[in-house]
């Protein structure tokens, strides 16, 4: 038996296999086909018992090293791909900590949110308390309960969103203020801000949903008197001391007496401008007595109690307070506009 053929053999073999691998996973193949159970040295092992005795030594010898030999080449190309493998997934990995991060953009908040924060703080101040209810409405606490007759335009398809033949979409939050009546008797003092809808077309001024505050103070001896000094309170807080106030006569089915109030135009402060077409003044909200009538209806006897009503679009006082001239702007959540609130 020729020893150094069958071990120049197994070696040559190996190397050609050894250079082939150029990954973990191929090199482990060769390492089981050679080193393995079943390996190609396992089989020269057992080649032994079929050689002559002097050969016996001569080829355990041989065996054994070239069984060295080959752990040793894998051992050292097992560690260099290794370490090859780790560097390449740490550059992948790699994480430049000096990069500056991800700026957070902040928000800010919605000028309307402002506007009505503010008024909350304002009435509240006063000894007003919030009241809120449902956006879907019946007639009855939309018109009814509000003296609106059947006939009334306000109550038209025209203005008015229904839903059906029973429900509406509050056209304002005047219904929030019957329901306080009916469930708790005199004093009362409370702000109703809320969204309301109308069956507008949306345009510059007007829009199908909108904002309003409304108050209402019910208690013994309420007149007009008390009216006039808490919108004058709220509308020097809100627009700046040096503003005029007035009242217009004007009808509301719910109030009597009814007015309008106006401020002195914030643009031209009365001389007369584009914004106040040239009047002086601008109407930013309505007022008045609550109508005896529905008072009674409420269960709130008008012998005993009387009280004032206000009503304002918060949509409105926004755009005055900070002379934004369309309403849309308020729904299009441009950041552009939005970020001059911060
Ligand atoms: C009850 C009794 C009275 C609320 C009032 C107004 C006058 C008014 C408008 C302002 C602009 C609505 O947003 S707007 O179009 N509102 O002019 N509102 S008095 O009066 C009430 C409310 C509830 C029980």
């Amino acid at each position: 038996m020729d020893i150094e053929k069958i071990i120049s053999d197994v070696k040559e073999k190996f190397n050609i296999k050894y250079n082939e691998a150029q990954d973990l996973d191929s090199l482990e193949e060769v390492r089981v086909k050679f080193l393995g159970k079943n390996g190609k040295i396992k089989q020269l092992y057992g080649k032994m018992a079929s050689i002559p005795d002097e050969q016996k030594p001569i080829l355990g010898k041989e065996l054994n090293k070239v069984k060295e030999e080959i752990n040793n080449k894998l051992q050292e190309k097992k560690d260099k791909l290794a370490a090859e493998k780790k560097k390449r997934q740490l550059e992948a990995e790699r994480i430049d900590v000096t990069l500056p991060g991800h700026k957070i953009k902040k928000g800010s908040q919605h000028p309307l949110s402002i506007v009505t924060s503010e008024l909350e703080e304002i009435f509240i101040a006063m000894g007003f308390k919030i009241a809120v209810g449902p956006e879907v409405e019946d007639e009855y606490y939309n018109f009814k309960a509000l003296n609106i007759p059947e006939d009334h335009p306000a109550r038209d398809l025209q203005d008015t969103l229904y839903l059906d033949d029973l429900f509406l979409l509050r056209t304002h939050t005047s219904p929030v203020q019957v329901r306080t009546m009916e469930n708790t008797s005199p004093p009362i003092k409370i702000i109703a801000p809320g969204r309301v809808y109308r069956a507008d077309e949306l345009d510059a001024s007007h829009s199908p949903v909108f904002h309003q505050l409304e108050g209402l103070v019910v208690d013994e001896n309420i007149t007009f008197g008390d009216l006039k000094g808490t919108i004058q309170i709220m509308v020097e807080q809100i627009f700046g001391q040096n503003h005029s106030v007035r009242f217009r006569p004007s009808y509301f089915p719910f109030t009597e007496p009814s007015a309008e109030v106006d401020v002195s135009c914030i643009v031209c402060g009365g001389e007369g401008c584009s914004l106040c077409s040239y009047t002086g003044w601008l109407e930013i909200m309505g007022s008045g007595l609550v109508h005896p009538r529905v008072l009674k209806m409420s269960g709130i006897n008008p012998q005993e109690y009387s009280g004032f009503a206000f009503g304002m679009g918060i949509d409105r006082i926004t755009l005055l307070k900070y002379g934004i001239d369309d309403i849309r702007l308020l729904q299009e959540n441009d950041r552009r506009f939005l970020q001059q609130f911060k």
